[in-house]
């Protein structure tokens, strides 16, 4: 693969989806040529003490119709990362900056890069205003 050809990733739960989650992946996929998302299982959200509407499957099913997407791969762990971008051979890893130095080790393997958040929006909002 020539040298310019750009791999990132990003990762998360992705519930509810919305445009917060739409505007991650957009920005992320502009970063390069090749989007891989690891998508966190619902065993690993329980880990995350993530409590979560749709499961895995369902969750999947509309990352896979998202055009900035070329690959989804379970997240089962917060340790994977590293070894997902030396498998993938990956140049960027993207979060939105709430996680804003959690994942700076990476650094010896790729670029970081935290982009802001999407305003206004939020899976736990959303839980508020459907549980209401
Ligand atoms: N996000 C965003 N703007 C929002 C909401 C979410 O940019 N309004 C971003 C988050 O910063 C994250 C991604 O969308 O980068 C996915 O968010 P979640 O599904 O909430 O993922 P999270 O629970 O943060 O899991 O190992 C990393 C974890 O799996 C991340």
């Amino acid at each position: 693969m020539n040298s310019s050809f750009k791999t990132v990733i990003t990762y998360g739960t992705f519930d509810l989806f919305h445009y917060g989650h739409l505007e991650i992946l957009r920005r992320a996929k502009e970063l390069g040529d090749y989007l891989i998302v690891g998508l966190s299982t619902d065993a690993f959200n329980r880990i995350k003490n993530k409590k979560c509407i749709f499961a895995y499957e369902k969750r999947e099913e509309i990352l896979k119709s998202i055009k900035y997407v070329d690959k989804i791969i379970p997240e089962n762990s917060w340790s994977q990362k590293p070894f997902d971008i030396k498998k993938f051979d990956v140049d960027i890893f993207v979060m939105g900056d709430d996680w804003r130095g959690k994942f700076d080790e990476l650094t010896d393997s790729c670029d970081v890069q935290y982009l802001p958040r999407t305003k206004g929006v939020s899976t736990s909002e959303l839980k508020q205003i459907i549980d209401k």
